[in-house]
């Protein structure tokens, strides 16, 4: 059983996107406006560089209960004792990750197509990130974008906690949790934001004020 976990306000770091304020210092603020589960996503930078950001921000989220998720990077996961890997569909594939980070880390996967729901390795994840719900200049790359009846139809279909991810800004939040999902996945819209704590209290009081009607 994977530990503890709250997908509600998912934040994911961009580097770039953070600008000279830093990630540390972005998930710093972001965390004070309600973020409750973090994602470290640093594609580009050497594994050095990551497993200091990773460490300062292990120092951060630990102490205040909020997990620390690291993209891809297992090693970097199991060296520094984070709370878990997300992986996508061209990386490591979920049984293996499991099988390396044994049953109480917090294992994501990210899905966008039926196929990739039907598969069996969503059986090893504890969660899978759904989407893009929009296109996201955050990730060109990204597979087609699935909309609010897409991600519903994925959250009817899959067997795990879902979180939406891919151009989900506040004015999304009743859509998105009407469409069933657990969460919403947030880069630029938090990352970028010239407040990064009012942005991110802007999701968590629409999410608290949704689940209190
Ligand atoms: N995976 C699918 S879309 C995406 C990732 C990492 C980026 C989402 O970024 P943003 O800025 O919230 O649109
Ligand atoms: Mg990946």
């Amino acid at each position: 059983m994977a530990r503890p976990f709250d997908l509600s306000l998912y934040l994911v770091t961009d580097e770039g996107l953070a600008g000279p304020r830093g990630v540390v210092e972005t998930v710093r603020a972001a965390i004070e406006g309600g973020v409750t589960l973090v994602q470290l996503r640093d594609p580009h930078n050497k594994t050095r560089h990551l497993i200091e950001t990773a460490t300062a921000l292990l120092q951060l989220l630990k102490p205040r209960g909020i997990p620390l998720i690291i993209n891809d990077r297992v090693d970097v996961c199991l060296a520094i004792d984070a709370d878990g890997v997300h992986v996508g569909q061209s990386d490591m594939p979920a049984s293996m990750v499991r099988g390396l980070i044994g049953p109480d880390r917090i294992l994501g996967l990210s899905v966008s197509t039926f196929p990739e729901l039907e598969a069996s390795d969503v059986a090893y994840a504890d969660y899978l990130g759904v989407g893009p719900i929009f296109a996201t200049a955050t990730k060109p790359n990204a597979a087609a974008p699935i909309g609010f009846d897409g991600l519903a139809a994925m959250v009817a279909a899959s067997p795990k906690p879902v979180v939406a991810i891919g151009g989900v800004k506040a004015d999304h939040v009743e859509p998105t949790l009407g469409a069933g999902a657990d969460g919403l996945a947030i880069v630029s819209a938090i990352m970028a934001a010239d407040d990064p704590a009012a942005a991110a209290s802007s999701f968590a009081e629409r999410i608290a004020r949704y689940r209190a009607e």
